[in-house]
Protein backbone atom coordinates (compact mmCIF):
# COMPACT_ATOMS: atom_id res chain seq x y z
CA UNK A 1 0.00 0.00 0.00
CA UNK A 2 1.36 3.39 -1.15
CA UNK A 3 1.55 5.72 2.02
CA UNK A 4 1.44 9.30 1.71
CA UNK A 5 4.14 11.46 2.84
CA UNK A 6 3.52 14.75 5.28
CA UNK A 7 4.84 16.82 2.26
CA UNK A 8 2.06 15.13 -0.18
CA UNK A 9 -0.49 15.55 2.04
CA UNK A 10 0.38 19.36 2.61
CA UNK A 11 0.42 19.98 -0.98
CA UNK A 12 -2.84 18.32 -1.54
CA UNK A 13 -4.26 19.95 0.92
CA UNK A 14 -3.29 23.25 -0.35
CA UNK A 15 -3.87 22.86 -3.92
CA UNK A 16 -4.39 26.21 -4.01
CA UNK A 17 -3.25 29.41 -2.09
CA UNK A 18 -6.55 29.90 -0.46
CA UNK A 19 -6.10 33.46 0.46
CA UNK A 20 -9.46 34.57 2.61
CA UNK A 21 -11.15 37.35 2.19
CA UNK A 22 -9.89 38.97 6.03
CA UNK A 23 -6.46 38.28 5.11
CA UNK A 24 -6.44 40.04 1.77
CA UNK A 25 -7.76 42.71 2.97
CA UNK A 26 -5.39 43.46 5.53
CA UNK A 27 -2.38 42.66 2.83
CA UNK A 28 -3.96 45.14 1.00
CA UNK A 29 -3.65 48.08 3.57
CA UNK A 30 0.04 46.48 4.20
CA UNK A 31 0.12 47.11 7.86
CA UNK A 32 -1.84 46.16 11.01
CA UNK A 33 -3.17 49.63 11.71
CA UNK A 34 -6.13 49.99 13.26
CA UNK A 35 -8.12 51.31 10.00
CA UNK A 36 -6.92 48.03 8.56
CA UNK A 37 -8.02 45.81 11.34
CA UNK A 38 -11.70 48.10 11.05
CA UNK A 39 -11.58 47.51 7.43
CA UNK A 40 -11.15 43.72 7.73
CA UNK A 41 -13.70 43.19 10.41
CA UNK A 42 -16.18 44.95 8.22
CA UNK A 43 -15.26 43.00 5.21
CA UNK A 44 -15.56 39.37 7.84
CA UNK A 45 -18.96 40.73 8.76
CA UNK A 46 -20.30 41.31 5.12
CA UNK A 47 -19.00 38.11 4.05
CA UNK A 48 -20.80 36.54 7.19
CA UNK A 49 -24.24 38.45 5.77
CA UNK A 50 -23.71 36.79 2.61
CA UNK A 51 -23.16 33.44 3.66
CA UNK A 52 -26.43 33.87 5.55
CA UNK A 53 -28.55 35.31 2.44
CA UNK A 54 -27.00 32.38 0.52
CA UNK A 55 -27.64 29.88 2.87
CA UNK A 56 -30.97 31.45 3.02
CA UNK A 57 -31.65 31.28 -0.98
CA UNK A 58 -30.26 28.22 -1.69
CA UNK A 59 -33.33 26.51 0.48
CA UNK A 60 -35.53 29.37 0.00
CA UNK A 61 -38.06 27.15 -2.16
CA UNK A 62 -38.24 24.34 0.46
CA UNK A 63 -39.29 26.57 3.49
CA UNK A 64 -42.34 28.32 4.56
CA UNK A 65 -42.47 31.87 4.43
CA UNK A 66 -38.94 32.57 2.50
CA UNK A 67 -40.54 33.55 -1.10
CA UNK A 68 -43.35 36.04 -2.03
CA UNK A 69 -44.51 39.60 -1.14
CA UNK A 70 -45.04 40.77 2.89
CA UNK A 71 -47.87 42.94 1.42
CA UNK A 72 -46.20 45.99 2.83
CA UNK A 73 -44.41 48.88 0.67
CA UNK A 74 -41.36 50.35 0.85
CA UNK A 75 -40.04 53.92 1.10
CA UNK A 76 -39.47 53.90 -2.87
CA UNK A 77 -43.23 52.63 -3.10
CA UNK A 78 -41.96 49.14 -3.88
CA UNK A 79 -43.68 46.20 -2.92
CA UNK A 80 -41.58 44.48 0.01
CA UNK A 81 -40.46 40.84 -0.84
CA UNK A 82 -39.77 38.58 2.55
CA UNK A 83 -36.34 37.93 1.17
CA UNK A 84 -35.75 41.84 1.36
CA UNK A 85 -36.82 42.03 4.89
CA UNK A 86 -34.78 38.80 5.96
CA UNK A 87 -31.54 40.13 4.20
CA UNK A 88 -32.20 43.53 5.66
CA UNK A 89 -32.39 41.85 9.33
CA UNK A 90 -29.55 39.97 8.62
CA UNK A 91 -26.74 43.07 7.54
CA UNK A 92 -28.13 44.71 10.72
CA UNK A 93 -27.95 41.71 12.84
CA UNK A 94 -24.56 41.34 12.15
CA UNK A 95 -23.08 44.53 13.03
CA UNK A 96 -24.66 44.96 16.25
CA UNK A 97 -22.15 44.99 19.22
CA UNK A 98 -19.38 44.45 16.90
CA UNK A 99 -18.51 48.19 17.86
CA UNK A 100 -17.14 48.85 13.92
CA UNK A 101 -20.71 50.78 11.96
CA UNK A 102 -22.50 53.08 14.15
CA UNK A 103 -24.75 53.71 11.05
CA UNK A 104 -26.55 51.56 8.38
CA UNK A 105 -28.73 52.93 5.42
CA UNK A 106 -30.37 50.97 3.71
CA UNK A 107 -33.20 50.60 0.24
CA UNK A 108 -35.37 48.79 2.87
CA UNK A 109 -35.45 51.84 5.59
CA UNK A 110 -36.59 55.35 5.03
CA UNK A 111 -34.09 56.24 7.84
CA UNK A 112 -31.13 55.51 8.78
CA UNK A 113 -30.95 52.94 11.54
CA UNK A 114 -28.07 53.73 14.29
CA UNK A 115 -26.64 50.87 16.43
CA UNK A 116 -25.57 53.22 19.32
CA UNK A 117 -23.45 50.99 21.72
CA UNK A 118 -21.26 51.31 18.51
CA UNK A 119 -21.24 54.58 17.58
CA UNK A 120 -18.46 55.95 20.54
CA UNK A 121 -15.99 53.57 18.63
CA UNK A 122 -17.36 52.56 15.07
CA UNK A 123 -17.58 55.75 13.20
CA UNK A 124 -18.34 53.94 10.09
CA UNK A 125 -21.86 53.86 8.15
CA UNK A 126 -22.68 50.86 6.02
CA UNK A 127 -24.73 51.42 2.95
CA UNK A 128 -26.16 48.81 1.02
CA UNK A 129 -29.29 47.06 -1.15
CA UNK A 130 -30.14 43.57 0.95
CA UNK A 131 -31.65 42.09 -1.92
CA UNK A 132 -30.83 43.71 -5.47
CA UNK A 133 -32.83 42.27 -8.36
CA UNK A 134 -36.00 41.26 -6.20
CA UNK A 135 -38.37 40.02 -9.25
CA UNK A 136 -35.64 37.40 -9.58
CA UNK A 137 -35.74 35.74 -6.05
CA UNK A 138 -39.07 33.76 -6.44
CA UNK A 139 -37.75 31.82 -9.59
CA UNK A 140 -34.22 30.71 -8.56
CA UNK A 141 -32.86 33.58 -10.93
CA UNK A 142 -29.49 35.53 -9.89
CA UNK A 143 -30.10 38.31 -7.26
CA UNK A 144 -26.81 40.04 -5.12
CA UNK A 145 -26.54 42.42 -2.56
CA UNK A 146 -24.14 46.09 -3.14
CA UNK A 147 -22.55 47.51 0.16
CA UNK A 148 -20.76 50.76 0.37
CA UNK A 149 -18.94 52.29 3.75
CA UNK A 150 -18.20 55.74 4.42
CA UNK A 151 -16.36 57.47 7.75
CA UNK A 152 -19.13 59.03 9.36
CA UNK A 153 -18.52 62.71 9.55
CA UNK A 154 -19.86 65.22 12.54
CA UNK A 155 -22.52 63.75 14.91
CA UNK A 156 -25.10 63.58 13.73
CA UNK A 157 -27.31 64.34 16.46
CA UNK A 158 -30.19 65.33 14.78
CA UNK A 159 -30.40 61.78 12.97
CA UNK A 160 -30.37 63.22 9.53
CA UNK A 161 -27.51 61.88 8.18
CA UNK A 162 -26.48 65.30 5.99
CA UNK A 163 -22.92 64.10 6.31
CA UNK A 164 -23.76 61.08 3.33
CA UNK A 165 -24.94 63.47 1.32
CA UNK A 166 -21.58 63.71 -0.44
CA UNK A 167 -20.02 62.86 -3.43
CA UNK A 168 -19.20 59.39 -4.44
CA UNK A 169 -15.23 59.30 -4.01
CA UNK A 170 -16.05 59.52 -0.26
CA UNK A 171 -16.73 55.63 -0.05
CA UNK A 172 -13.89 53.74 1.93
CA UNK A 173 -14.76 50.73 0.29
CA UNK A 174 -17.39 48.98 -1.79
CA UNK A 175 -18.47 45.94 -3.29
CA UNK A 176 -21.28 43.54 -4.18
CA UNK A 177 -22.67 39.71 -3.17
CA UNK A 178 -23.80 37.88 -6.43
CA UNK A 179 -25.46 35.01 -5.73
CA UNK A 180 -25.71 32.50 -8.39
CA UNK A 181 -24.59 29.72 -9.22
CA UNK A 182 -21.81 29.91 -7.14
CA UNK A 183 -21.59 32.82 -4.27
CA UNK A 184 -19.41 35.45 -5.43
CA UNK A 185 -18.14 38.71 -3.70
CA UNK A 186 -15.94 41.22 -4.94
CA UNK A 187 -15.09 44.58 -3.35
CA UNK A 188 -12.69 47.48 -3.61
CA UNK A 189 -10.69 50.07 -0.81
CA UNK A 190 -9.69 51.82 -3.56
CA UNK A 191 -6.84 49.19 -4.41
CA UNK A 192 -8.26 47.61 -7.15
CA UNK A 193 -11.02 45.31 -7.78
CA UNK A 194 -10.80 41.44 -6.62
CA UNK A 195 -13.48 38.81 -6.34
CA UNK A 196 -14.19 35.66 -4.15
CA UNK A 197 -16.31 32.78 -4.24
CA UNK A 198 -17.72 31.17 -1.35
CA UNK A 199 -16.06 27.47 -0.44
CA UNK A 200 -19.00 25.92 1.29
CA UNK A 201 -16.98 23.26 2.95
CA UNK A 202 -14.68 25.87 4.15
CA UNK A 203 -17.55 28.51 5.13
CA UNK A 204 -14.82 30.81 3.56
CA UNK A 205 -14.43 33.10 0.73
CA UNK A 206 -11.31 32.14 -0.73
CA UNK A 207 -9.57 34.37 -3.38
CA UNK A 208 -10.24 33.55 -7.50
CA UNK A 209 -9.11 37.13 -9.28
CA UNK A 210 -7.20 40.17 -7.80
CA UNK A 211 -6.99 43.94 -9.67
CA UNK A 212 -9.75 42.77 -11.95
CA UNK A 213 -9.23 44.99 -15.53
CA UNK A 214 -12.78 45.32 -17.52
CA UNK A 215 -11.80 45.30 -21.48
CA UNK A 216 -11.91 48.78 -23.02
CA UNK A 217 -14.57 47.64 -25.22
CA UNK A 218 -16.80 44.63 -24.99
CA UNK A 219 -20.30 43.26 -27.24
CA UNK A 220 -22.97 43.57 -24.20
CA UNK A 221 -25.42 46.13 -24.08
CA UNK A 222 -27.36 45.54 -21.41
CA UNK A 223 -30.48 47.49 -21.12
CA UNK A 224 -34.39 47.15 -20.68
CA UNK A 225 -35.53 47.50 -24.19
CA UNK A 226 -39.18 47.51 -23.20
CA UNK A 227 -38.98 51.09 -21.63
CA UNK A 228 -37.54 52.46 -25.35
CA UNK A 229 -40.35 54.44 -25.76
CA UNK A 230 -39.95 56.18 -22.45
CA UNK A 231 -36.04 57.35 -22.79
CA UNK A 232 -34.89 60.52 -24.72
CA UNK A 233 -34.24 60.58 -28.24
CA UNK A 234 -30.37 59.97 -27.80
CA UNK A 235 -30.78 56.63 -26.19
CA UNK A 236 -32.87 55.25 -28.48
CA UNK A 237 -30.42 56.58 -31.12
CA UNK A 238 -27.63 54.85 -29.56
CA UNK A 239 -29.74 51.38 -29.44
CA UNK A 240 -30.89 51.93 -32.84
CA UNK A 241 -26.72 51.77 -33.45
CA UNK A 242 -25.89 48.77 -31.81
CA UNK A 243 -28.62 47.19 -33.49
CA UNK A 244 -27.30 48.31 -36.74
CA UNK A 245 -23.72 47.27 -36.49
CA UNK A 246 -22.01 44.14 -35.80
CA UNK A 247 -20.66 42.89 -33.22
CA UNK A 248 -23.48 43.46 -30.40
CA UNK A 249 -25.18 41.48 -28.30
CA UNK A 250 -27.77 42.38 -25.90
CA UNK A 251 -28.27 40.61 -22.22
CA UNK A 252 -30.40 41.71 -19.91
CA UNK A 253 -31.19 39.50 -16.04
CA UNK A 254 -33.02 41.74 -14.54
CA UNK A 255 -30.56 42.38 -11.63
CA UNK A 256 -28.60 45.24 -11.68
CA UNK A 257 -25.34 43.07 -9.82
CA UNK A 258 -25.10 39.88 -12.19
CA UNK A 259 -25.63 42.20 -15.20
CA UNK A 260 -22.59 44.40 -13.95
CA UNK A 261 -20.95 41.32 -13.42
CA UNK A 262 -20.81 40.04 -16.82
CA UNK A 263 -19.48 43.58 -17.84
CA UNK A 264 -16.91 43.77 -15.25
CA UNK A 265 -15.37 40.47 -16.85
CA UNK A 266 -16.35 40.47 -20.13
CA UNK A 267 -16.65 44.48 -21.21
CA UNK A 268 -19.93 45.99 -22.30
CA UNK A 269 -21.92 48.73 -20.86
CA UNK A 270 -24.56 48.21 -18.72
CA UNK A 271 -27.75 51.34 -19.40
CA UNK A 272 -30.49 52.21 -16.96
CA UNK A 273 -31.50 55.89 -18.48
CA UNK A 274 -34.31 57.90 -16.93
CA UNK A 275 -37.27 58.48 -18.74
CA UNK A 276 -39.43 61.55 -20.20
CA UNK A 277 -41.66 60.82 -16.65
CA UNK A 278 -38.72 60.05 -14.51
CA UNK A 279 -35.55 61.39 -15.66
CA UNK A 280 -33.67 60.18 -12.65
CA UNK A 281 -34.11 56.55 -13.64
CA UNK A 282 -35.09 54.28 -11.01
CA UNK A 283 -31.60 53.33 -8.92
CA UNK A 284 -30.43 54.55 -6.07
CA UNK A 285 -27.43 56.52 -5.79
CA UNK A 286 -25.78 56.05 -2.30
CA UNK A 287 -25.82 52.10 -2.22
CA UNK A 288 -26.90 51.30 -5.83
CA UNK A 289 -24.83 53.17 -8.77
CA UNK A 290 -21.73 55.13 -6.46
CA UNK A 291 -20.69 51.68 -5.01
CA UNK A 292 -20.42 50.18 -8.21
CA UNK A 293 -19.34 53.23 -10.00
CA UNK A 294 -16.39 53.26 -7.83
CA UNK A 295 -15.47 49.34 -9.15
CA UNK A 296 -15.85 49.99 -11.95
CA UNK A 297 -13.12 52.78 -11.95
CA UNK A 298 -10.71 51.14 -9.61
CA UNK A 299 -10.97 48.37 -12.83
CA UNK A 300 -10.06 51.22 -15.22
CA UNK A 301 -13.69 51.41 -16.54
CA UNK A 302 -16.01 54.27 -16.08
CA UNK A 303 -19.93 55.22 -15.05
CA UNK A 304 -21.87 58.07 -15.72
CA UNK A 305 -25.48 59.56 -15.52
CA UNK A 306 -24.78 59.89 -19.46
CA UNK A 307 -23.98 63.65 -18.65
CA UNK A 308 -21.85 63.42 -15.10
CA UNK A 309 -19.24 60.86 -13.97
CA UNK A 310 -21.43 59.09 -11.57
CA UNK A 311 -18.82 59.88 -8.76
CA UNK A 312 -19.32 63.37 -8.62
CA UNK A 313 -22.84 62.93 -7.88
CA UNK A 314 -23.92 64.62 -4.71
CA UNK A 315 -27.68 63.42 -3.85
CA UNK A 316 -29.98 65.80 -2.38
CA UNK A 317 -31.39 62.70 -0.23
CA UNK A 318 -30.61 59.39 1.43
CA UNK A 319 -32.97 57.67 -1.45
CA UNK A 320 -31.96 59.67 -4.25
CA UNK A 321 -31.86 58.45 -7.90
CA UNK A 322 -29.47 58.59 -11.01
CA UNK A 323 -29.60 57.37 -14.25
CA UNK A 324 -26.54 55.08 -14.59
CA UNK A 325 -24.12 54.07 -18.01
CA UNK A 326 -21.72 51.78 -16.53
CA UNK A 327 -19.03 49.97 -18.21
CA UNK A 328 -16.04 49.82 -20.72
CA UNK A 329 -14.53 53.04 -21.24
CA UNK A 330 -15.01 53.05 -25.11
CA UNK A 331 -18.99 51.60 -24.66
CA UNK A 332 -19.53 54.47 -22.06
CA UNK A 333 -17.66 57.17 -24.05
CA UNK A 334 -20.22 56.06 -26.94
CA UNK A 335 -23.29 56.39 -25.48
CA UNK A 336 -22.71 60.13 -24.08
CA UNK A 337 -21.55 61.47 -27.50
CA UNK A 338 -24.92 60.17 -28.49
CA UNK A 339 -26.12 62.07 -25.62
CA UNK A 340 -23.93 65.44 -25.77
CA UNK A 341 -25.16 65.11 -30.26
CA UNK A 342 -28.35 64.71 -28.91
CA UNK A 343 -28.37 68.05 -26.33
CA UNK A 344 -26.05 69.83 -28.91
CA UNK A 345 -29.10 69.80 -31.78
CA UNK A 346 -31.51 70.26 -29.12
CA UNK A 347 -29.81 73.60 -28.66
CA UNK A 348 -29.21 74.87 -31.90
CA UNK A 349 -33.12 74.08 -32.54
CA UNK A 350 -35.74 77.01 -33.01
CA UNK A 351 -37.67 77.15 -30.05
CA UNK A 352 -40.92 76.63 -31.92
CA UNK A 353 -39.48 73.58 -32.99
CA UNK A 354 -38.99 72.10 -29.36
CA UNK A 355 -41.21 69.52 -28.42
P1 LIG B 1 -35.27 45.22 -8.52
O1 LIG B 1 -36.20 46.39 -8.66
O2 LIG B 1 -35.90 43.90 -8.96
O3 LIG B 1 -34.62 45.13 -7.17
O4 LIG B 1 -32.38 47.68 -7.96
C1 LIG B 1 -33.34 47.74 -8.85
C2 LIG B 1 -33.41 46.63 -9.89
O5 LIG B 1 -34.04 45.46 -9.53
C3 LIG B 1 -32.04 46.24 -10.49
O6 LIG B 1 -31.42 45.19 -9.83
C4 LIG B 1 -32.40 45.86 -11.91
O7 LIG B 1 -31.34 46.03 -12.81
C5 LIG B 1 -33.54 46.78 -12.21
O8 LIG B 1 -34.08 47.23 -10.97
C6 LIG B 1 -34.63 46.09 -12.96
O9 LIG B 1 -35.62 47.02 -13.23
P2 LIG B 1 -36.60 46.86 -14.48
O10 LIG B 1 -37.52 45.74 -14.15
O11 LIG B 1 -37.30 48.17 -14.57
O12 LIG B 1 -35.76 46.58 -15.69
Amino acid sequence: MATVEPADTHQYALDRDCTTLSRHVLQQFQSFSPEAQDISAIMNRLALAGKLISRRLSRAGLMDNALGFTGEVNVQGESVKKMDVYANEVFISVFKQSGLVCRLASEEMEKPYYIPENCPIGRYTLLYDPIDGSSNVDINLNVGSIFSIRQQEGDDLDGEARDLLQHGRKQIAAGYILYGPSTVLVYSIGRGVHSFILDPSLGEFILVQENIQIPEHGPVYSVNEGNYWQWEESFREYIRYVHRHEGYTSRYSGALVGDFHRILLQGGVFLYPGTTKKPEGKLRLLYETAPLAFLIEQAGGKASTGTQTLLDVVPEKLHARTPLVIGSQEDVKLVESFIDDWMRREAEMPASLKS
